[in-house]
């Protein structure tokens, strides 16, 4: 080793750190320097005669000290940076989001079930035949089971497939009434919320996916006086008043009676508006008697167990309770409309 090596190591460290420009891969290059290229000097010059021992010595320990020098330098400069921040600035402005209206009403309405005993459950969005339409009593060739009314899956030779392989988008939150009552011992109280699909066109109060709550009460002697009691105090809470509820005969597979439950509109206070079609009532659940053969399916027996069940459009009760006058906009993702809530 020659006292030139020490000078040639110093001109490649000062090239390579001048030409850097991050503070921290300057330091990264002074650590790298003092501990691989410095120490392999130091570890060779036992090897090297006392004069030239001293000379290159020397040389290697000027080069170290500037080095570490500089290290130093570039420390406190991330110091004086920290130091110099002034915490009396403003800080960031942070966009927090918000809860959905439709999500917001959902939690409320779960709040009110759950004061009354009721528990929460919960099914697949992705469903299929048999719990969609087979195990809710629907006949093979009911109306709803065509294409114009429901999303279907893709399915290879779906023809062939038996009912629990053909894959649907949920219709209703129905399905899980019995998906709960397969494996479990009534008495039975729940609400399911969740998301459904539809094929069908849209207008101000349909929507091609929309937000149901299901409700199911199974036990001993269940009556329809119970259901009335029951949606009338979830309604009295949701709108903190006592708003219209009336109730029309129906038709459903699964129900028997059944009806359908219509409170009055606010948006026009009866006066007749779009949203409730100049009747002054919108209709907001199906609902009946859950039917004996659903009680089968879900193996219940129904010489000992009855009970009512019924299914609330989520959408359309936020649409009376803020006043809304079409439900697309609740899925239009305009920030102007999603910020009132
Ligand atoms: C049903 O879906 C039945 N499963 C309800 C039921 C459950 C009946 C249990 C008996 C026992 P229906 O298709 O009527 O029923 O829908 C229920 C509610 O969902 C309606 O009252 C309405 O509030 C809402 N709804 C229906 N279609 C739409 C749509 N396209 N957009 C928004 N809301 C809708």
């Amino acid at each position: 080793m020659k006292s030139e090596d020490i000078d040639q190591l110093k001109d490649r460290f000062l090239k390579e750190v001048k030409k850097e420009n991050s503070s921290k891969e300057r330091k990264k290059i002074c650590k790298r320097y003092i501990e691989e290229e410095l120490s392999s000097v130091f570890c060779s010059l036992k090897n090297l005669s006392g004069e030239r021992k001293a000379e290159i010595g020397k040389k290697a320990n000027e080069l170290r000290k500037l080095i570490s020098d500089l290290l130093e330098n570039e420390k406190e400069k991330v110091f004086q940076a920290e130091k110099e921040f002034d915490i009396t600035l403003p800080g960031k402005n942070v966009e927090l989001g918000s809860i959905h209206p439709i999500t917001k009403l959902q939690k409320k309405c779960e709040r009110i079930f759950l004061r009354m005993g009721f528990a929460i459950a919960e099914g697949p969005e992705l469903e299929n035949e048999w719990y969609n339409f087979d195990a809710l009593n629907f006949e093979e060739d009911h109306p709803v089971r065509e294409m114009q009314d429901t999303l279907f899956v893709k399915q290879k030779n779906r023809e062939e497939l038996p009912s629990q392989e053909r894959f649907l988008m949920r219709t209703h939150t129905s399905p899980v009434q019995v998906r709960y009552m397969k494996d479990r011992e009534p008495p039975f109280r729940i609400i399911v919320p969740g998301r459904v699909f539809r094929n069908e066109a849209t207008d101000s109060s349909h929507e091609i996916n929309f937000y149901q709550l299901e409700g199911l009460m199974v036990g001993e002697n269940i009556s329809v006086a119970n259901f009335r009691s029951v949606v009338g105090y979830f309604f009295k809470e949701l709108f903190d008043a006592d708003v219209g509820i009336r109730l029309r005969p129906s038709f459903f597979p699964f129900t028997e009676p059944s009806f359908e439950v219509d409170v009055s509109c606010s948006i026009c206070e009866k006066k007749g508006c779009s949203v409730c079609k100049k009747t002054g009532w919108i209709e907001v659940m199906g609902a009946g008697m859950v039917h004996p053969n659903v009680l089968r399916s879900a193996d219940v027996d129904p010489s000992y167990f009855n009970g009512f069940a019924f299914g609330l459009g989520i959408d359309r009760i936020a649409m009376i309770k803020h006043k809304i006058d079409d439900i697309r906009l609740f899925y239009s993702g305009d920030l102007r409309f999603l910020r009132q809530f």
